[in-house]
């Protein structure tokens, strides 16, 4: 069978993969139920993209894609560190998904409509709001994308930034020579080498990757302009509501706490709230764990043990980081942004 989808277009292997999928395991799928008793969260990660999922100094995953692996193994299990990063390529992540060898694929993936709906996966809210950007070096002396006329450009097999930046280059009346190299190191390398004379991919995977992949930074620059929506979010496999339900409202829990002003820090002291909509969430007031299949203390492990979203987006992207990311459109809503918690109640 291989051999055969080997031949395949990349969408239609896929969109073959998740039929078949979905064929053989509609009647089984409960994921809930099979996390809880192998107790450990399988999440499927990029293969080291720093600040998004990338092992640390000390070895151990960290990133905000990370934090929300751990939000979902504290929610389903009592316990962040109960989950095992499964790294993927570009290439891999949705077959990782169809196949079950992941739970949940929480890995700087966009949500677009064939994902969302021909590949048997569907999205379960978005957890950074993105666009495709430009990385070039300085030297390179452009200022605009529009200027990128006639250049060479690196992307990574299997993304959405290859069909991306060919309609953006199709509107815009410019020619480049696509440079598709599959795995991740090796764009990068290819990039630092010179063979090419851009990167291009979402805007803070750039950020991340003239910070902690070249060797000096200062002489990269990424342009000003983004030519797309890249609204990344987390992935479940389609018909199986219960653990699309616990994936979302994990992410849901961290963004409602960030709003009222609940941290890891003072958890403790909110379990004596008066306010209704926190008494709620830390599960003081019962009802929205059992909704989930969840203990009543799902969020409170949530923000006791990784923190609510701002503080994530703080040490992972934001200011407390080498990426510096500024909030932008990951900003709550009230603070004008598009981070707007769905209410628990
Ligand atoms: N958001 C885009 C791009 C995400 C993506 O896969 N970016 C590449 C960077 S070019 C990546 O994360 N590679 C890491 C890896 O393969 O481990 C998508 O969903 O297709």
């Amino acid at each position: 069978m291989n051999g055969f989808l080997g031949k395949l277009p990349c969408i239609i292997r896929s969109a073959l993969i998740g039929l078949l999928f979905l064929l053989v395991n509609t009647a089984s799928a409960d994921t809930l139920e099979v996390v809880k008793k192998r107790d450990v969260v399988h999440c499927g990660v990029t293969t080291g993209f720093a600040g998004f999922s990338a092992p640390n100094d000390k070895g151990e995953w960290a990133g905000l894609d990370i934090d929300l692996c751990r939000a979902i193994a504290a929610a389903v299990l009592g316990d962040a560190s109960k989950f095992k990063a499964v790294p993927l390529n570009s290439q891999q992540r949705f077959t990782a998904l169809q196949s079950g060898e992941i739970d949940v694929l929480v890995r700087n993936t966009s949500v677009t409509q064939q994902r969302d709906t021909a590949l048997g996966a569907i999205h379960a809210g978005i957890s950074f709001y993105d666009g495709q950007g430009f990385l070039i070096p300085k030297a390179f002396g452009v200022n605009s994308a529009k200027a990128l006329d006639g250049a060479s450009i690196c992307l990574q097999t299997g993304t959405s930034n290859e069909n991306t930046l060919a309609d953006w280059a199709r509107a815009n009346n410019i020619t480049y020579k696509p440079v598709v190299i599959e795995q991740f190191n090796e764009v990068v390398n290819a990039f630092a080498a010179g063979r090419c004379d851009v990167f291009s991919t979402d805007a803070a995977g750039l950020a991340s990757i003239r910070v902690s992949r070249l060797k000096n930074p200062d002489d990269y620059q990424v342009l000003p302009e983004q030519i797309s929506k890249e609204p990344l979010g987390p992935f479940v496999r389609q018909g199986d509501d219960t653990w699309l339900n616990v994936v979302k409202w994990s992410l849901m829990a961290m963004l409602n706490a960030e709003e009222l002003g609940v941290t890891s820090d003072n958890v403790e002291a909110h379990l004596s709230s008066t306010n209704p909509r926190i008494q709620r969430l830390l599960g003081v007031t019962p009802g929205a764990g059992a909704n989930l299949g969840l203990d009543e203390k799902w969020a409170y492990n949530i923000i006791r043990q990784v923190g609510n979203y701002g503080q994530s987006y703080a040490r992972n992207v934001g200011m407390d980081s080498p990426l510096k990311i500024p909030r932008g459109l990951n900003a709550l809503w009230t603070d004008g942004g598009l981070m707007y918690p769905l209410p628990i109640r």
